[in-house]
This record gives structure tokens, sequence and C-alpha cells, in this order.
């Protein structure tokens, strides 16, 4: 595994794309960097799964940590008809 010093400062985990927050935006940059493409990317915050890896499960990771706190900012109780 490795790890550049500069990815050892802090960090988020699940910030892939470092702008403070995990959201939709760190899902869709692994999702390109999965892909093949070259977006900047925090490898070490990207890699929530922690195994040197960056891959479907570090996205589906993201997404947890996303909706897990969207859900407690946002959670909303539906009304029925
Ligand atoms: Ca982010």
């Amino acid at each position: 595994m490795a790890v550049k010093a500069a990815h050892l400062e802090k960090y988020i985990l699940g910030d892939a794309d470092m702008n403070g927050s995990v959201d939709a935006s760190d899902i869709l940059v692994i999702s390109n960097y999965y892909i093949g493409n070259t977006p900047e990317i925090n490898e070490t915050a990207a890699d929530v799964t922690k195994d040197g890896l960056i891959d479907s499960q570090d996205i589906t990771g993201i997404q947890q940590i996303y909706l897990n706190s969207s859900n407690n900012i946002n959670r909303q109780r539906i009304r029925r008809k």
C-alpha cells in the first residue's frame, strides 16, 4: 500500500474530492476514478475500506456514509393521505 505523505494530512473519510464534506460529488468522482478516468481525488480518503484499493466496495462505502449523514440531517416523515 503506497501512501504518499501528503495524503496523511487531515482528511474526512469518504471525502474523495476534498471539498470538506461527503456528498454526491464524492460518489461521482470515485465512480469516475473507478472506471479509469483520472480525476483529482484523495486516495486515502476515498479508500473507505482501507484495503489499499479503490474499488466498488469504496463506492458503496461512500454512498453509505453519504446516505447515513443525510438521513441524520434531513430525516423527514412522509405523510400518507
Ligand atoms: Ca467531498
